[in-house]
């Protein structure tokens, strides 16, 4: 979802201003005074990838309720000081609904980046706990290149773990992907440069524990020979604090971004946000299946947001935008 503000001396400039840029599929989120009082500053997203899997179904509501998201804020265990932002944040704003409301909160708060659709400058570690879900994760990434029409190549250093070859070779062929094997940083470095420049290439490695430091250096080596970025799959659910510092862990080997796995078998997801804030991370994509066949879904302010809030009491208003008349 991008999202923009303007300002105009009137709300048809203003209005006029978002279809100029965004076009007749903009959505307002707010609109409200401007800062200095005069005219009018009007906030409007434009939806690029709807997170249809996260959204759910609901009646269609009105106004906003804080002491609902609130409550829904309590139930997923957000640490104090972010609840008190966030509700600080969706009170501010003039929205239309609580996920809006919500969503609008959650963007000044968060990074969202959207999952490669295409091969990246630099090829992608997944870095994360063992069993975090990042080899069925570097399939999907590999399965949404593959489906944009893109080629893909997979390198795993995880060749010991029993049955783990098996696994992602049965996940390269259904794909179409290339699989390459790095026991070592040698062979890591030998098999990227092996890589075709025109593919998406993934690096899958071995569990970490973010406590070890000779586990957090085995990456940072990884990292280095790879000339790769480090992105963290983490399973959602779990304690706030325990998501956090391994999040701050695993940001130190130069992780940027955030993949976040098992969303269907959580309830939740104070932990999914103190690990994307504890470490900084753009929050890219979530899994909510272990089906390689069932897409990555990208993040985006307003699908957080409806994930946070039981049956999201709205849908997306789509407001016409007219000419001033
Ligand atoms: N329910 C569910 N299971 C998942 C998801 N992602 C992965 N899994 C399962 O979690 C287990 C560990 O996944 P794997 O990719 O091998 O984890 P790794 O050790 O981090 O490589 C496997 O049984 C996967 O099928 C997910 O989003 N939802
Ligand atoms: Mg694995």
């Amino acid at each position: 979802m991008r999202l923009r503000s303007f300002t105009a001396k009137s709300l048809p400039e203003a209005m006029r201003r978002v279809r100029e840029v965004l076009g007749p599929d903009a959505i307002i989120l707010s609109s409200q005074p401007a800062e200095d009082g005069r005219g009018v500053r009007v906030t409007a997203a434009l939806e690029d990838s709807p997170l249809e899997p996260l959204i759910h179904d609901g009646a269609t509501g009105g106004a906003v309720s804080l002491d609902e998201i609130s409550e829904a804020l309590t139930y997923h265990r957000v640490p104090p000081a972010l609840f008190d932002r966030l509700i600080g944040a969706a009170a501010a704003l003039t929205a239309k609904n609580d996920a809006l409301a919500l969503g609008g909160a959650l963007d000044g708060e968060f990074i969202f980046a959207a999952p490669p659709e295409a091969p990246t400058p630099r090829p992608f570690l997944l870095v994360g706990p063992p069993g975090a879900g990042k080899t069925a994760t570097a399939a999907k990434l590999c399965a949404r290149v593959r489906l944009a029409g893109g080629r893909a190549s997979l390198i795993t250093m995880d060749t010991v773990k029993s049955g783990g070859l098996a696994q992602i070779t049965a996940f390269a062929q259904a794909l179409g992907a290339e699989l390459l094997r790095a026991p070592d940083i040698d062979a890591l470095a030998d098999a990227v440069a092996a890589c075709p420049e025109d593919h998406f290439v993934v690096v899958d490695t071995v569990g970490a524990n973010p406590f070890d430091a000779e586990d957090l250096d085995r990456l940072s080596l990884a990292a280095g020979a790879a000339g790769a970025d480090p992105v963290v799959v983490l399973p959602a659910g779990g304690d706030a604090a325990d998501c956090a510092e391994a999040a701050a862990a695993f940001a130190e080997v130069g992780a940027r971004s955030l993949i976040v796995t098992k969303i269907d078998a959580a309830r939740r997801f104070g932990g999914l946000l103190s690990a994307a804030q504890a470490g900084r991370f753009a929050l890219m994509a979530a899994s909510a299946s272990p089906n390689i066949s069932d897409p990555l879904l990208p993040f985006n302010p307003v699908s957080l947001a409806r994930l946070l809030l039981p049956a999201a009491a709205d849908s997306i208003q789509r407001l016409p935008i007219r000419e001033a008349g």
